[in-house]
C-alpha cells in the first residue's frame, strides 16, 4: 500500500461529535456506520493508492435523507465525500482527512423505463451491470459500458462523465443524460429529472453536475437515454505492425463499417503481455506489436457479416492487418473483449502503476508511449498504451516494481507538458479527483479555472463538498 503524498492541509472543517453521531442515528437508523472494519473498504479507494481515515460513513435511502444530512452537515461546517461504487482512478471517492462518506449504495432502485422512448430513469446507486441487465430483458442497453460496470454507480457515472467502451457510438453522458436530480450543499433539493430530448428553456444545469465530480451537489437520481439491444453483435480482434497502419485501419471501418462501428479500442504488445502473463488470459493471435478490437452492432445480421466481411478482406489484403480473428458467438465475444477490459485488473498484479488518461490528436497517439518507453529505460518495469483510439483517449500506464518517486519526477511534469503542447487534455475520462487536481492548468486557462471556482463558491459557499479534489485551491 503506498500513500500518495499528501501535499495538503485539513481545511477548518469542524470534526464529528457523538452528538453528530447520535443526530444522524436519529435520521438514519441502521445506515449509520462507524464500524472502523467496515469503514475501512470506503476510506481506500481501488488502485489502494489512497487512505482517507474518515469514521463515519452514512447510507441513505431516499432524496429526502440526503437533503436533511446536507443541510445539517452545512450547518454544522461538517465536511464530506460523496461515493459511488469506489471505483474511480483519481483518488476523488474516498476521504482525503475525515469526512463524512455518504454513500449511494442503498439507493438502487429503478424509478421508471419508457419502452417506447429508451428513457430510464433511476436512482442513483444502480450499479451499471444491474442497469443494462435489467434492460437487456427489454432489448436495450445502457449507453455506456466501462470495464468497472459490476461495481460502478450511475450517480458516479454521471459524476465522473463516465466514457468508456460505447461512447464512439452513443456519444457521451453529457448528451444521453436527460436529466438529474441533484442535492444542493445546504440541503436544497434541484429537480431537473427531465426525459426530455428537447428543452432549452434557459441554462442546462444538469450539465454542471455532469463530471463535477461530487463538488457541486449529490446526484441522487438520474434520466438516461438508452439505445437498443443489437441483434447482431460481431468482435474482431487484428494484430498489426505499425501504428501508422491502425489510423489507415481506423479509416477504413469508419467509411465501410460506417453505422454499424460500435467499437474501436487500441492495446499494444505490452498490455497483451501483462494480461496473459497475470490473469492467464489466452491470445488467439500471433504476436504482432499492437492490437485493435472492433465491435460492430446492428440490426440485421446478414447486412452486418457482409459489411465486416468485406471490410476484413479489404484490411488483409491490403497488408494493413496481419492476423486477425472474430467472433460472433457471445462466449468468444466477451473472451476477445476480456483482453481489452481487463488491463486495469491485471496491471494492478504487476505493481505500482502511474495512470495517464490523455486526449491527444490521433497522429500523435501512440508517440508518447514510444517517448517514456525511451526516456524511462529499465527505470520502469512496463510502459503500455492502450485505449479508446476512435476516441483519440490514450491510456498511458506506467509500472514499477514500487513507488518510485525518481520515477515518478522523471514521467512529471514533463509528460504534462508534452501534452499541453500537443493541444491534448490531461484527463480525458477519468477526472481529476486528488491526484489530478492542480495538473488542471495544462489543459484549461487561469480564467477558466477561476470561473469554476467561483461557482463552486456559489453553489457551496462553506466548500463542504467534496473538499481538497477536482478545483486547485483558490489563489489570488
Ligand atoms: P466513485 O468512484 O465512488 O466516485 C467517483 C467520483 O464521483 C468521486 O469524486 C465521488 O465523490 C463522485 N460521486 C460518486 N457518486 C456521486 C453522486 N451520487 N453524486 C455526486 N458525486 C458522486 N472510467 C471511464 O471513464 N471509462 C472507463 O472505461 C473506465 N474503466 C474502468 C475500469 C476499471 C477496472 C476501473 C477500476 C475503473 C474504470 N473507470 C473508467 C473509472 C471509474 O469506474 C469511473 O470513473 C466510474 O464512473 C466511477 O463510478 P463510481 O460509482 O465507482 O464512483
Ligand atoms: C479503460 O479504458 C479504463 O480500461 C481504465 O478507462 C484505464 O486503468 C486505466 O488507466
Ligand atoms: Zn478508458
Amino acid at each position: 500500500f503506498t500513500h500518495v503524498r499528501y501535499n495538503v492541509q485539513r481545511l477548518g472543517f469542524a470534526a464529528v461529535t457523538t452528538e453528530d453521531i447520535a443526530f444522524f442515528n436519529g435520521l438514519l437508523p441502521g445506515s449509520v456506520v462507524t464500524d472502523p472494519d467496515i469503514l475501512e473498504a470506503s476510506n481506500v479507494d481501488w488502485l489502494r493508492t489512497m487512505r482517507g481515515r474518515s469514521q463515519l460513513l452514512l447510507r441513505p435511502r431516499t432524496t429526502e435523507e440526503v437533503s436533511q444530512i446536507l443541510r445539517y452537515c452545512n450547518s454544522r461546517n461538517l465536511a464530506v465525500n460523496p461515493q459511488g461504487g469506489n471505483t474511480g482512478l483519481v483518488g476523488g471517492s474516498v476521504p482525503v482527512f475525515d469526512e463524512i462518506i455518504i454513500s449511494t449504495v442503498q439507493m438502487d432502485n429503478i424509478i421508471n423505463f419508457n419502452s417506447t422512448t429508451g428513457v430510464l430513469t433511476c436512482e442513483a446507486g444502480c450499479i451499471l451491470e444491474n442497469l443494462n441487465n435489467y434492460l437487456e430483458e427489454q432489448d436495450f442497453i445502457m449507453p455506456l459500458d466501462l470495464g468497472s460496470k459490476g461495481s460502478c454507480h450511475i450517480g458516479g457515472n454521471v459524476s465522473t462523465n463516465a466514457g468508456g467502451l460505447r461512447l464512439l457510438r452513443y456519444g457521451s453522458l453529457r448528451g444521453t443524460v436527460l436529466g438529474l436530480e441533484v442535492v444542493l450543499a445546504d440541503g436544497a433539493i434541484l429537480n431537473c429529472l427531465s426525459s426530455l430530448r428537447k428543452d432549452n428553456t434557459g441554462y442546462d444545469l444538469k450539465q454542471l453536475f455532469i463530471g463535477a465530480e461530487g463538488t457541486l451537489g449529490i446526484i441522487t437520481a438520474v434520466s438516461i437515454l438508452c439505445p437498443r439491444k443489437s441483434p447482431a453483435v460481431n468482435v474482431a480482434l487484428l494484430g498489426c505492425d505499425s501504428f501508422e497502419k491502425i489510423l489507415d485501419i481506423f479509416k477504413e471501418s469508419k467509411s465501410m463499417l460506417g453505422e454499424i462501428l460500435s467499437a474501436f479500442e487500441f492495446l499494444d504488445y505490452s498490455c497483451r503481455e501483462v494480461v496473459c502473463e497475470h490473469l492467464k488470459l489466452r491470445n488467439p493471435l500471433q504476436e504482432t506489436p499492437f492490437y485493435i478490437l472492433i465491435e460492430t452492432s446492428g440490426s440485421n445480421d446478414d447486412h452486418d457479416q457482409e459489411k465486416l466481411s468485406h471490410f476484413l478482406e479489404k484490411v488483409m489484403t491490403s497488408g494493413l492487418v496481419a492476423d486477425g480473428t472474430v467472433a460472433t458467438e457471445e462466449n468468444k465475444i466477451k473472451a476477445l473483449w476480456a483482453l481489452r477490459e481487463r488491463i486495469t485488473e491485471a496491471l494492478v498484479h504487476d505493481g505500482f502503476v502511474y495512470k495517464y488518461d490523455i486526449s491527444l490528436p490521433l497522429e500523435r497517439f501512440h508517440e508518447i508511449v514510444i517517448d517514456m518507453r525511451n526516456r524511462l529505460g529499465v527505470r520502469a518495469k512496463r510502459v503500455v498504451g492502450y485505449g479508446h483510439l476512435g476516441d483519440g483517449n490514450l491510456h498511458l500506464n506506467i509500472v514499477s516494481p514500487a513507488f518510485d518517486q525518481q520515477l515518478l519526477d522523471s514521467i512529471e511534469p514533463y509528460l504534462y507538458e508534452w501534452i499541453a503542447q500537443h493541444c491534448g487534455s490531461i484527463s480525458a475520462e477519468h477526472g481529476l479527483g486528488f491526484k489530478k487536481k492542480n495538473c488542471i492548468y495544462f489543459s484549461k486557462s487561469r480564467a477558466a479555472v477561476h470561473m469554476m471556482q467561483q461557482m463552486k463558491a456559489i453553489l457551496d459557499p462553506k466548500g463542504i463538498l467534496n473538499p481538497y479534489k477536482t478545483l486547485p485551491a483558490f489563489t489570488q
